[in-house]
């Protein structure tokens, strides 16, 4: 970015101790997580930091016991039970507080309402729930009783939640009735009524009543009425070993069905606190507003596990950033005192539009850092929001991570003394991150040499395996290259050891920093009546970062109409979710495909993006390509 010459980027804005605290990392791992695992409270002591016995299957902290929902809350009672844990506020400027002393009791309330429907260590509850307090609630409950959440984002649809909870064999699902959007009542219930039709592992749905009667069917149960006849009454908090299973939280990947990425109390419950402390440099006066939601990892672990841990206040906003007005957020920051801010590439250039004048108005004076999260950050973007919102002067955290490795692995680390910013960088490795970019061959490439980016070394917050696949797994992640962590993203490295992450390696989209994979979009738009085969590719979206194209061959009796390309749009979004927006769809009669049928995407992609074809030796037949040629032009 070569507007950022004012920033700071030499040696002397090294300050201690982020240098000798990478370097102890690496060079004594073993004592230095001994050292870090101390922050938190153990029901019983570890054996192993790291059980490599079943690589790459790593286990951390293995033989000991500890529960996360347990430092979040009991932990943070003793020293911190009149603070504000969670700020909550909606579009309509309705609002609560939980200190942490109340949210210890609503946990404890929820956890008894689960057990006494038969919730126990080691099932799964699927959560299909807005950012309404009950979120982050019924999350700590399951954990506290050892059972393991997968939240669903209030954002998929039926055939979505279908495969989650199928996957999980979930003996719940928890949910309300609705959330608002613009003022806007989108239902929630009326989609899972119709996806436990057909999911037979499940027992309950507990529903959580808002301010409306839900239609109950014969599995619901109602939050409320289970929860008044329990009371404020405390569980006793499952022991659970470090090496249990938290949560799965399904992912996209590069076939049709996703991954279901779980994490463990042990690794994900450090890594998760002390990367929260490194990155966002959270303190005791702090208010941390993370904008998104919690049904994605970035939520997971930094609106819920990392903050509550280090005993933070967060703030949970239910609604979008340009409603009533284009000013919400800012609103919010300046209403909550709000110190750290924490958001995505999209949201940002979404608030571009609107022009300065809704921030002038706002007091933003309390911000102290600045994150984005969830794709890489374009060089307008990136100085509009250090311009405008961090006043020329806030450090922009542009961390890098994902759902499979827990916590942030690529940033600058205020908290430890780490501000280092530079020109689109995302900054150097956190500490115990051993990363490195590599060549197609496996060999490190020359600094700014574009290759993959690979982690050398198992981490704590690490993912534990993919739900029942333990070969794709193996397969995805520890296969490309021997011995490393595969994590599917083009990047370089510069000659200062500085990352910059460049985008997706595979068939995986970032549609407003929300993970999707085309493969899912082509399985659901081939289970449509209409269609016979289709080839769903990513191109750049100015606001989205990237929206979805497909190229769709129809079947006979079918033809191409503006009607039935809306139909199809509807029709995945209605299905697989409302987070897939679509950049174009084309009809063509065939698709290229080489000589052994296989569809070429990258021919696809290349059509469709007006750059040049490359290798076409496999191309069975060219008039494929010709006729796509043609269908975009008339398009356009
Ligand atoms: C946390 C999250 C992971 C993928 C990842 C990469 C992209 C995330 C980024 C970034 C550039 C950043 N990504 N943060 N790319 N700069 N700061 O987003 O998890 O939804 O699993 O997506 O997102 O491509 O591989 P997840």
């Amino acid at each position: 970015m070569s507007q950022q010459e004012n920033l700071p980027f030499d040696e002397e804005y090294y300050q201690p101790p982020y240098k000798a605290v990478y370097r102890e990392s690496i060079e004594n791992a073993e004592k230095f997580w001994r050292k870090m695992s101390e922050e938190l409270e153990w029901f019983y002591p570890y054996e192993k930091v790291l059980d490599e016995t079943n690589a790459p299957f790593y286990r951390w902290f293995s033989g000991g016991r500890i529960n996360i929902s347990y430092n979040a809350l009991d932990r943070n009672l003793k020293s911190r039970g009149n603070k504000i844990a969670i700020y909550w506020e909606n579009e309509k400027g309705e609002n609560i507080g939980l200190t942490y002393s109340q949210l210890y009791n609503e946990v404890n309330r929820f956890a008894k309402v689960l057990q006494d429907l038969g919730i126990k260590k080691g099932d799964r509850a699927v959560i299909y729930l807005p950012l309404m307090p009950e979120l982050p609630i019924s999350m700590l409950a399951l954990a506290r009783l050892g059972a393991i959440h997968s939240i669903v984002f209030s954002g998929f649809s039926v055939q979505a939640l279908i495969d989650r909870i199928n996957d999980a064999k979930a003996k719940m699902v928890i949910t309300t009735t609705h959330t608002m959007r613009r003022n806007k009542r989108v239902e929630l219930k009326g989609i899972v009524d119709q996806a436990v039709e057909q999911t037979p592992s499940v027992e309950n749905v507990l529903v959580i009543k808002r301010n409306e009667e839900p239609v109950m069917k014969k599995k619901d149960v109602l939050y409320q009425d289970l929860a008044k006849r329990t009371g404020y009454k405390k569980v006793e908090v499952e022991e659970t070993s470090s090496t249990d299973p938290l949560f799965i939280l399904y992912t996209s990947g590069t076939t049709g069905k996703p991954k279901g990425i779980f994490h463990l109390h042990g690794g994900y419950g450090i890594w998760t606190y002390l990367t929260t402390k490194w990155v966002f440099d959270l303190r005791d006066n702090d208010v941390f507003f993370n904008t998104a939601d919690i049904g994605w990892i970035t939520g997971h672990s930094y609106i819920v596990y990392g903050p509550l841990q280090a005993g933070a206040t967060v703030l949970m906003y239910e609604g979008v950033p340009d409603y009533p007005n284009p000013d919400r957020w800012w609103e919010l920051v300046e209403k909550y005192n709000v110190t750290v801010f924490y958001t995505s590439p999209t949201a940002i250039r979404s608030l571009m539009k609107y022009g300065e004048d809704w921030i002038k108005n706002h007091d933003l004076s309390t911000l102290r850092i600045l994150g984005s999260v969830g794709e890489p950050i374009n060089p307008e973007a990136w100085r509009w929001y250090y311009k405008n919102i961090g006043n020329s002067s806030l450090p922009i955290v542009d961390t890098w991570w994902q759902t499979e490795t827990g916590g942030i692995m690529i940033s600058a680390t205020p908290g430890l003394g780490n501000y280092m910013l530079k020109p689109s960088a995302n900054g150097l490795p956190l500490p115990g991150v051993d990363a490195d970019v590599f060549t197609e061959e496996g060999i490190p490439t020359n600094p700014r040499e574009k290759g993959y980016i690979v982690i050398k070394r198992p981490w704590p917050g690490m993912l534990a395996g993919v739900w029942n696949d333990p070969d794709r797994y193996i397969k995805t992640y520890w296969s490309k290259f021997q011995g490393v962590y595969y994590p599917g993203d083009y990047a370089v490295k510069d000659e200062d050891g500085f990352f910059f992450i460049l985008g997706r390696a595979d068939e995986v989209l970032k549609i407003a920093g929300h993970r999707i994979g085309t493969r899912e979009i082509e399985d659901i738009l081939i289970s449509h009546p209409a269609v016979a085969e289709s080839a769903v590719i990513g191109i750049p979206d100015p606001v989205r970062g990237e929206t979805a194209v497909a190229a769709v061959v129809l079947k006979q009796g079918y033809t191409p109409s503006s009607q039935l390309r809306k139909e199809l749009e509807d029709y995945v979004k209605k299905t697989l979710g409302s987070i897939v927006i679509f950049g174009g769809i084309y009809f063509v009669s065939k698709l290229p495909k080489t000589r052994s049928g296989k569809i070429m995407r990258r021919l696809v992609r290349s059509v469709i993006s007006g750059q040049t074809l490359g290798d076409v030796s496999t191309l069975e037949d060219e008039t494929s390509v010709d006729e796509l040629k043609k269908v975009i032009e008339e398009f356009s």
